[in-house]
């Protein structure tokens, strides 16, 4: 019985052994065959965190590119430093998105919900169902006859918005542009979701990288008016110009409107126009989740490399099947949570745009206005498969 037992257990002991080792195997081919899924063939022996023209990822602008957009779904704390002088019935702000049915703006109101909640203020979203700048005009006249406290806009066109902009001003409302500005004399502050510069050299740099520095890219962007994407798309081009980047061709910049279905036909045309695209920059939520579909439908996701700007909720699953690799972003809850509170201490006139004038952003403490009436939420953030499922917005 004993030797039996004995046998048994060294024949378990062999069997255990016999699959350790095809469980380590096993390992190293999954890791060999994810390796060769999130390194596409073509990215060189490239430091992983240097550009095509040898800078730091996500440097200038003085800011780490790498620092947490914070929590996916922050918990309001109730005593988080409100602004109690901005609060009662005088703080009615009103968020004007490029549309309603985006879901980007949709997570950036529940940010100034919580605002509003916190300092004691009314909130409402109103706007257009696709972005569309003439259609903004009306419901800035419509605010502007309502007497609003403030409006907090972001811009399908920096100039077509402003005259609405500025009578409301003239009439008393504050008036602050977040996430896409509005021609500088129109508003009282500009809440930006980041350095503008850093944005726009981040996804070519994201790109080059996956893309070993060589090839023929295109862009695919919201609105030909839009004022983020342009300002963006500019930085993207002189990122393109320095010496490192020889090898790679913008080749179109393509626009979808910020419309899911346009922005998939763009896609579709943008590969059928040059058969050797290397990779895509998608700088709008919208546009990088619709370039993602139709790449899968192609048959081409992994092939053509895409990067952007793009929420972790909507391209999870893009990420998961390996035609996403990296794509950059910000917190949207925080940026509508800033806006209200930038609104608010306009209303309660704690700041009135000048430059160095500071006020405190509730749970995110306190900004200070920059030039040009610019306060900027923070540093944008790399998500990757590996951090990607830490976020839920
Ligand atoms: C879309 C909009 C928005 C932009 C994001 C990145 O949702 O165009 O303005 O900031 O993408």
């Amino acid at each position: 019985m004993r030797t039996t037992a004995t046998k048994t257990v060294r024949g378990e002991g062999a069997r255990l052994a016999a699959l350790r080792l095809l469980l380590i195997l096993a390992v190293a081919l999954v890791g060999a065959g994810l390796g060769t899924l999130r390194a596409p063939a073509r990215v060189t022996a490239q430091d992983a965190n240097t550009s095509c023209a040898g800078e730091p990822i996500g440097a200038g602008a003085g800011a780490e590119a790498t620092g947490s957009p914070a929590a996916g779904s922050p918990a309001a704390s109730p005593d988080a430093g409100a602004s109690p002088a901005a609060g009662g019935a005088d703080l009615n702000v009103a968020f004007l998105p490029k549309d309603t049915t985006n879901p980007y703006f949709v997570t950036a109101a529940t940010g100034g919900e919580e605002a509003a909640a916190e300092v004691g203020g009314q909130f409402q979203q109103v706007g257009p169902a696709s972005a569309n700048a003439a259609e903004q005009v009306t419901f800035i006249q419509t605010l502007t006859q309502q007497r609003v406290s403030a409006i907090a806009v972001s811009a399908n066109d920096p100039d077509a918005l402003a005259p609405a902009l500025r009578e409301a001003i003239a009439q008393g409302i504050k008036v602050v542009s977040y996430d896409s500005d509005v021609a500088p004399d129109a508003r009282q502050i500009f809440v930006n979701q980041a350095d503008s510069e850093q944005i726009g050299r981040i996804q070519v740099q994201i790109l080059g990288r996956l893309l070993g520095c060589e090839g023929e890219i295109a862009i695919l962007s919201a609105a030909s008016t839009a004022t983020n994407q342009n300002t963006w798309i500019g930085f993207m081009e002189d990122e393109l110009a320095k010496p490192g980047y020889e090898n790679m061709t913008l080749v179109e910049t393509a626009y979808g409107d910020d419309d899911p279905q346009v922005s998939f036909d763009r896609t579709v045309e943008l590969l059928t126009a040059y058969p050797d695209l290397g990779g895509i920059i998608s700088p709008t939520t919208v546009g990088i989740a619709a370039a993602a579909a139709a790449l899968e439908q192609e048959g081409r996701g992994g092939d053509v490399q895409l990067t952007g700007l793009g929420t972790p909720n909507q391209l999870r699953e893009f990420v998961q099947s390996g035609t996403i690799q990296q794509f950059a972003l910000w917190n949207p809850v925080d940026l509508g949570y800033l806006a209200y509170q930038a609104s608010a201490a306009l209303v309660a006139g704690t700041i009135t745009g000048a430059p160095g004038e500071t006020f405190e952003a509730g749970r995110l403490g306190s900004y200070t206005v920059g030039e040009n009436g610019q306060v900027v939420l923070g540093p944008p953030f790399i998500f990757t498969a590996e951090n990607i499922d830490q976020f839920n917005f």
